[in-house]
């Protein structure tokens, strides 16, 4: 073999190691050049199935009047993207199947331009055609997915297809039963996004691990033929730092930076700029440090107490998928009206601009994947569609200042089996981000002595931070057995209660052991408030929920009429007493300097 042709190999092998490995989408697309595919579309119900077969995505149209046609998209019902289907239309609140979008635009080739087709998330199943073609196809309902559609994309007009099927499957990620409703269709924006041929791909400048004063990541650059620089620039504190990038593309760095600390109480974000040849993009970045010392959580070296609330991405009002600025912006802001500096955002990844709205606002992100109550534990599909879920979301927000945990999971229950599917994922999450904290919310304990309950959880041992769902004076023993009730743990490290809560309807009022009533949710917020006060390891808690969401899984009339209404707020804006029992806490902890 010549050295040419051994070179050429080598490249070769290189190009094919790069394209297998698993891609992820496009970093920062509200920092590229795009064109914005959001608004009307045109939609097919297909209960049936038959789109495939009947080649839908061709969108063809007859030639002549004998021609047989049984589909017509121009003609058919729209919908509006991003948004879920269920609350766009009467008929379609239960449906759950296949829906295809189609819509067209207009796109004239530049050159040297890639074009990729970006979706913010498709619940739970897509797949996408350009002008005929198939572009590719997508699992799981909440993270972002792209396909590249240069070689697609013709001058003038542009007919772009979806299919999105959002069936719930036994081996899927969430499994069959979850206690929020199933919202599908396209819930998130669609852009077209540019980027030049040698493109950055993602990137990540956070502090180093422990260093208040060490800035630490990487850029991945695609498509560099050969030596490429990139470089790193923080502006305001005068700092620019380049990198080579390796074979793979990807340029190392780590350097010294004397930065402003982000935090709850001064989130501060600079602008930073990376740049290549051909390409250059700028994000606004918070640089904070995220540890845990024995039971307790530190920020930036110091402990603090999490004062935090669970969520739901459910839209205040109108009762869909929350997805614009305006409903991320009245959901946060009531976190913060309750006295918040932490959310965890329950139980699947959330729209990327409401954790850039945290990163803003100054709030903590618990961030989950839906890996909820019982799935496929011995199923190899299963795990791996859960670890793709991980690093798309982990991808999508490693940057973001915001985010201290990366949550693996929902009240599993303990077997072998579930205990080593997210031990993976805990070493997963770890391999893709050694910097933050890695949790799950467990819910089952040891109760030999009635008064004493234990966490002992195997999977305890996988993580940095356990998470406590309890349900006490709802689902299980009476309000007042918080009083004696005690809590241990087999590990030395920091505890968050990541639920509990209970029922109320808003304005409904009785006495305080009446199911339903403003009164009884009050009575079980200061009883279970009592009971965590008492537990030295407890380092922060998200009691469930911010607010009343919708729910298959509760029919009762009058009363629940398919809503949780564990919300301290009506899905109208309504506060509940418990909201005010949740915020004078809140506001005696934060005096106090938690
Ligand atoms: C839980 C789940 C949460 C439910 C909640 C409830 O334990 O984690 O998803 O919505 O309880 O209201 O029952």
């Amino acid at each position: 073999m010549t050295r040419a042709v051994l070179v050429a190999v080598l490249l070769t092998a290189i190009c094919l190691r790069a394209q297998t490995a698993p891609r992820t989408a496009l970093a920062n697309v509200s920092g590229r050049t795009s064109i914005s595919l959001d608004g009307t579309w045109n939609t097919i119900i297909d209960p049936y199935e038959i789109g495939l077969g009947s080649h839908f995505y061709e969108n063809s149209k007859p030639k002549t009047k004998s021609d047989l046609f049984e589909f017509d998209f121009e003609h058919s019902p729209k919908l509006h993207v991003p948004g879920d289907w269920n609350t766009q239309r009467e008929s379609l609140l239960f449906y759950e199947g296949p829906i295809w979008y189609q819509r067209s635009f207009s796109y004239y080739k530049q050159p040297e331009t890639r074009a990729f087709l970006y979706f913010g998330a498709a619940n739970y199943f897509a797949r996408a055609w350009l002008n005929g073609k198939k572009l590719g196809e997508h699992l799981g309902g909440f993270t972002p997915f792209d396909f590249d559609a240069t070689d697609q994309l013709i001058d003038g007009d542009n007919n772009v297809v979806v299919e999105v099927d959002n069936t719930r499957h036994p081996d899927g990620v969430p499994g069959l039963k979850t206690d929020w409703w199933n919202y599908g269709g396209l819930t998130r924006e669609v852009r077209l996004v540019e980027v030049p041929q040698t493109y950055i791909h993602d990137y990540e400048v956070q502090l180093a691990k422990g260093k208040v004063d060490v800035v630490d990541g990487w850029v991945q650059l695609v498509g560099a033929r050969g030596a490429a620089e990139v470089s790193i620039e923080i502006p305001e504190v005068g700092l620019k730092q380049s990198a080579q990038v390796d074979a793979s593309g990807r340029a190392l760095f780590r350097f010294p930076a004397h930065v402003q600390l982000w935090s709850p109480d001064n989130p501060k974000l600079y602008q930073v700029v990376i740049s290549s040849a051909g390409d250059k993009i700028t994000d606004e970045i918070g640089f904070r440090t995220i540890d845990t010392h024995g039971s307790q959580i530190l920020l930036n070296g110091k402990p603090i107490f999490l004062r935090g609330i669970s969520m739901h991405e459910e839209a205040p009002f109108r009762s869909g998928r929350a997805f614009s600025e305006q409903d991320d912006r009245t959901l946060l802001s009531w976190a913060k009206e309750l006295g918040c500096n932490f959310i965890r955002m329950a139980h699947y990844p959330y729209n990327e601009e409401m954790l850039r709205l945290a990163d803003q606002m100054g709030l903590l992100v618990w961030e989950e994947i839906p890996v909820y109550w019982d799935i496929q534990w011995q199923n190899p599909a299963t795990l791996e569609n859960a670890k793709s879920q991980l690093r798309d979301v982990i991808s999508r927000d490693h940057n973001r200042a915001a985010v201290a945990l990366w949550s693996m999971s929902n009240e599993t229950p303990i077997s072998p089996e579930r205990t080593e599917f997210l031990k993976s994922l805990a070493a997963y999450a770890r391999q893709l981000d050694s910097t933050r904290l890695i949790t799950s919310a467990l819910n089952h304990w040891e109760q030999n002595d009635s008064d004493v309950r234990t966490i002992s959880d195997p999977v305890g041992e996988f993580l940095d931070v356990l998470g406590v769902n309890e349900y006490m004076g709802w689902y299980e023993a009476k309000i007042e057995d918080t009083d004696h009730a005690q809590w241990k743990f087999s590990y030395d490290k920091p505890v968050i209660v990541s639920e509990f809560g209970a029922g109320a309807q808003y304005n409904l009022h009785g006495d305080d052991q009446t199911r339903f009533t403003e009164e009884y949710q009050a009575n079980v917020f200061r009883h279970q408030l009592a009971m965590w006060q008492r537990v030295p390891e407890m380092a922060g808690m998200s009691p469930w929920v911010l607010m009343d969401f919708r729910s298959p899984r509760r029919p009762l009339p009058g009363i629940q009429d398919y809503f949780n209404r564990k919300g301290l707020i009506s899905d109208q804006g309504q506060r509940k007493q418990a909201f005010y029992v949740l915020q004078r806490f809140y506001k005696d902890k934060a005096a106090l300097g938690h």
